[in-house]
């Protein structure tokens, strides 16, 4: 198995993971860029966001309660956070398989770089 994420839910690699349920586990980004920096991915292969296997697994269902359950266990409701998938080269994406980052901790600028 050569995907990265793929290899971390399957506890294959060591992450700081902070959140699993039978679809989804959340971790620690190894290169934070915010004092929290926290990924929520499916455990199945998907490579990214617009890819039909979202919507036909709802993975989005999934995924978006993960995120309520993390930033309200998180602390991070009040302060404000920001949730961002990457896809495409364009887009900044780095990892193909599909990817929410949350950030918070600091004041987040908009528009993004
Ligand atoms: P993106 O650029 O949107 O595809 O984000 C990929 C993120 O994945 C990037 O912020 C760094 C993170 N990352 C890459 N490899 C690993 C890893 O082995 N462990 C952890 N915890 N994070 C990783």
């Amino acid at each position: 198995m050569s995907c990265v994420f793929c290899r971390i839910v399957a506890r294959e690699i060591p992450a700081s993971i902070l959140y699993e349920d039978d679809h989804v586990v959340g971790f620690r980004d190894v290169n934070p860029v915010a004092p929290v920096h926290i990924l929520v991915v499916p455990k199945v292969h998907v490579p990214r966001v617009d890819a039909p296997e979202v919507c036909e697994l709802k993975l989005g269902d999934h995924i978006f309660r993960a995120i309520g359950d993390i930033t309200r266990r998180e602390g991070l409701q009040e302060g404000g956070f920001r949730v961002v998938s990457n896809a495409g080269k364009g887009g900044g994406q780095t990892v193909d398989h599909l990817h929410f980052h949350i950030l918070a901790g600091r004041s987040l600028a908009w528009p993004p770089g």
